[in-house]
């Protein structure tokens, strides 16, 4: 089978799906942008869980409940930050994209949504950033058939454009 991709606008903490992706720090203590956000609406039990975790490399992920959620699982992956490209950040964006999705399989989750990991605060070029989601989950999926649906969400109507726009030429 074949899992859908799909792009969707708007916040990934309103998503029923079995796992949300958190584009995190390595503290996985919570901050600014999408990890704040899905602090806030998961409640104070994700901050302990994640405390018990220790921290996570740049390019690896971790998995925790959802908590207060609709999703069932939160996965915690950490961005590169930006450093003007040379720095291995392509790589380590793509292992982002395919740790989370190994170890969502490995969860038995069939549906799952990631933000546009490190182009916020992390500041990795958009459309560079994006190229890599799409490239990278499509080319994980056919090791993992059990994930039937594979959502990008976009914050702003501009992203979700881009997204798909990535997934229409490469269809
Ligand atoms: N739903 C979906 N996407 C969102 C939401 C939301 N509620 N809020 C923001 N975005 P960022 P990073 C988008 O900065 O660049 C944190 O402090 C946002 O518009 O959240 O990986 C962490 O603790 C952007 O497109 O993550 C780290 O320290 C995308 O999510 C650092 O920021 C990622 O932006 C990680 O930086």
């Amino acid at each position: 089978m074949t899992a859908e991709l799909r792009v969707i606008e708007g916040d990934i903490t309103a998503l029923a799906v079995d796992a949300i992706v958190n584009a995190a720090n390595g503290t996985l203590l919570g901050g600014g942008g999408v990890d704040g956000a899905i602090h806030r609406a998961a409640g104070p039990g994700l901050l302990e869980e994640c405390r018990g975790i220790g921290g996570c490399p740049t390019g690896e992920a971790r998995i925790t409940a959802g908590h207060a959620l609709p999703a069932r699982y939160v996965i915690h992956t950490v961005g590169p930050v930006w450093r003007g490209g040379g720095a291995g950040e392509p790589g380590l964006l793509a292992a982002c994209y395919r740790q989370s999705l190994r170890l969502a399989a490995r969860h038995d989750v069939r549906s799952i949504a990631f933000p546009a990991i490190s182009t916020g605060v992390y500041g990795y070029p958009l459309e560079a950033a994006s190229e890599i989601a799409v490239a990278t989950v499509r080319d994980v999926l056919s090791e993992a058939p059990a994930i039937e649906k594979v959502v990008f969400c976009c914050f702003g109507a501009e992203v979700a454009r881009l997204y798909e726009m990535i997934l229409d030429s490469a269809r």
